[in-house]
């Protein structure tokens, strides 16, 4: 079938040729709501009129960045990598993956399971509810997902087929080498160009060499380290949760990338919570819950990394035999210190490109008290400028916190 973009009445004709979800709605009359909040994508909920809570999501990308316009194009064969993410990331762990009802990469389309129950984790943190498995939960989904794509894992002909499939995302990579890594650090026109104007802040993050010097060998490392299959884009927006399940949506900009690189995305997005609570609702029993969850994430990675790795032997990278126990268990401790500290580094990006870049979070850039809002930028600014500038000489979960807290 050609391409075509489709709308609410469009859609439902659309849907009610394919078997699958013909079975899943019966003989009920659908409705289509269009319930997309994202900077790509057009998202809708169709829903039986008879049985309401029967209901399923449509997600289509269109040929251009649907928060700019039509004038800003951008290739929809970005949703062919959404899905082969979604199939690969299903595979390797499916509780964390909405089921699948179809998928159309010649209409860029994916039908998939209405996460009824659950919100955007963004949301729900801003609101100051506490996720008690997020911590267990996610560093599951981390661990594993890094892991089994690895050549820590992979033989070495099974890691090149990963890397065949995805790393030809090269718009959605340049995007972010664009907007993560550059333009957010310079005056350019798709910046939040009202509060950079006549900002002395801005102008020093702009001249601030030191800080930028660092920030290109990480982007360096997002150009061309091959590590693993990354999501690609998991800031808190990028996943629904509840008391008891955390899925893990939109991976648009899967790539074989850094190790570091989600584990950095969602730090940085669990600091920038951190700072809404300080400066705008000044709960500081959620601080420490943050602060407690940020640990608990990275300290319950690191050990389930290790232990994935203890039960694999052998693989691309090594050999049963090569090294003697005591080593190879040093070279692990190592190599998974190694990936913390990218990914701090990765975070310190992250959330100064949050600053002054095009499409800021909503706990900073919603902030509507100019004063506030500024205070927040100024401790996203400083906390990011640490982890940029030490990240490799950060040692323990600890320090991380210490750099957080003390920007306050
Ligand atoms: P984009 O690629 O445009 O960023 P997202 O995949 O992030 O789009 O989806 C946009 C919004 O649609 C999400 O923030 C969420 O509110 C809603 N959404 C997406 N997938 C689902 C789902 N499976 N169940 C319920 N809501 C969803
Ligand atoms: C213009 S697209 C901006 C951002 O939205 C996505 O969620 C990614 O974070 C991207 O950088
Ligand atoms: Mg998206």
């Amino acid at each position: 079938m050609d391409y075509k973009k489709l709308d609410k009445t469009t859609l439902i004709e659309y849907l009610s040729n394919i078997a699958k979800i013909k079975s899943y709605f019966g003989s009920d009359d659908l409705i289509a709501q269009e319930i997309g909040d994202g900077n790509l994508n057009y998202v809708y909920k169709i829903s039986s009129v008879q049985n309401p809570q029967k209901a399923l999501i449509v997600k289509q990308a269109v040929p251009y960045l649907r928060c700019v316009g039509e004038e800003f194009p951008l290739g929809r064969e970005r949703m062919t990598y959404e899905i082969r993410a979604l199939q690969k990331f299903y595979n390797i762990l499916p509780s964390f993956i909405p089921n699948l009802y179809h998928t159309s990469e010649d209409m860029s389309l994916v039908v998939m399971e209405y996460l009824g129950n659950h919100v955007i984790m963004r949301k729900g943190l801003m609101d100051g509810v506490k996720y008690k498995n997020f911590s267990e939960h996610i560093s599951t989904y981390m661990s594993a997902m890094l892991f089994y794509t690895s050549s820590l894992y992979l033989c070495s002909s099974e890691k090149r087929v990963i890397i065949a499939q995805f790393n030809s995302n090269m718009e959605l990579c340049k995007l972010t080498e664009d907007l993560v890594f550059s333009f957010a650090f310079m005056e350019h026109e798709t910046n939040d160009n009202a509060n950079v104007k006549n900002n002395p802040e801005a102008q020093k993050l702009f001249a601030d060499m030191e800080f930028k010097e660092k920030v290109l060998e990480l982007k360096y490392r997002f150009m061309t380290q091959g590590d693993a299959l990354l999501h690609g884009d998991l800031h808190t927006g990028s996943i629904m949760i509840n008391e008891n399940e955390t899925y893990v949506i939109d991976p648009e900009f899967a790539f074989v990338g850094p190790f570091g690189f989600d584990i950095g995305a969602l730090l940085a997005n669990l600091v920038n919570n951190y700072i809404y609570h300080v400066v705008v609702t000044k709960d500081e029993d959620f601080q420490n819950w943050l602060l407690v969850t940020i640990k608990e994430v990275m300290e319950k990675f690191r050990d389930k990394f290790l232990n994935f790795w203890s039960e694999h032997k052998e693989s691309a990278l090594l050999v049963e035999g090569y090294l003697d126990n005591e080593t190879l268990v040093r070279y692990k401790e190592k190599f998974v210190k190694n990936i913390i500290k990218e990914s701090i580094g990765f975070a310190g990006c992250k959330m100064a490109r949050r600053v002054y870049g095009v499409a800021g979070v909503e706990e900073i850039r919603g902030i509507e008290d100019k004063n506030l809002r500024a205070e927040a930028e100024k401790m996203a600014l400083k906390i990011a400028r640490e982890f940029v500038i030490n990240y490799e000489k950060i040692n323990s979960v600890d320090e991380i916190l210490e750099i957080v807290k003390n920007a306050g």
